[in-house]
């Protein structure tokens, strides 16, 4: 399998075949079904366009009072078990002692986009960040560990797996676009990304 190094970003196209992205979406319609995507508001009460849940021990949030890791669902329930396809990638490309302790479960509709950021709410950098994309192809950009440093970006389709770890861990990285309708995964079109993350611990 070909594997492309981005800034120190693993990029691996298609790891996921057709079936393998299939039963995926399957686990996933559980797990939205249990803990349903929300629009995130963000502490200066900006709506993100990206719809959001989790899996998991802990989900990432965001409303008035801050972003954090939460142990429920907004609505008071726990976070639906992570799927097991999901933990069998981990275990074969992270492996190592632990589990992830979160896979967050982002929505990109027509227009939604993320800007440019570093992951740091989870308080532990020493294991990587494991990204699944399905869906609509969309335009990643990764850029340095200061803000201001060069960016290289990558068009990320259905089925690609990618690996954030070591220096990469801290790097500022974003969705520019999506190209809405360019994949048949979602019969309403639209991109699913899940991130798995180790975290240290509840950071509020
Ligand atoms: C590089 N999600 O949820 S995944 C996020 O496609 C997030 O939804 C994007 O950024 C998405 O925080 C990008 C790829 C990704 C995830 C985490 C990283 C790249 C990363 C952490 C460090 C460096
Ligand atoms: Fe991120």
């Amino acid at each position: 399998m070909t594997m492309m190094d981005v800034r120190g970003v693993k990029v691996w196209p298609g790891m996921l075949d057709a079936a393998a992205q299939d039963a995926l979406v399957v686990a996933l319609r559980e797990v939205v079904r249990r803990a349903p995507l929300v629009t995130p508001v963000t502490p200066r009460g900006q709506e993100m366009s990206v719809r959001m849940t989790a899996a998991g021990r802990l989900g990432w949030i965001s409303d008035r009072r801050g972003y954090r890791y939460a142990p429920q669902h907004p609505s008071g329930v726990d976070w639906p078990p992570i799927p097991d396809a999901v933990l069998d990638l981990w275990r074969a490309l992270v492996g190592g002692a632990r589990d992830p302790d979160c896979c967050l479960v982002n929505w990109y509709g027509p227009g939604a986009r993320m800007g440019l950021h570093q992951d740091r709410d989870e308080g532990d950098f020493s294991w990587p960040v494991l990204s699944i994309s399905l869906g609509d192809a969309a335009l990643f950009r990764i850029g340095g560990t200061e803000r201001p440093a060069p960016t290289s970006s990558v068009w990320l389709h259905s089925g690609d797996v990618v690996l954030m770890g070591g220096a990469a861990r801290l790097c500022f990285h974003g969705i520019d676009r999506v190209r809405h309708g360019s994949s048949r995964l979602l019969p309403q079109g639209g991109r699913i990304n899940l991130t798995c993350r180790v975290v240290a611990e509840v950071t509020s």
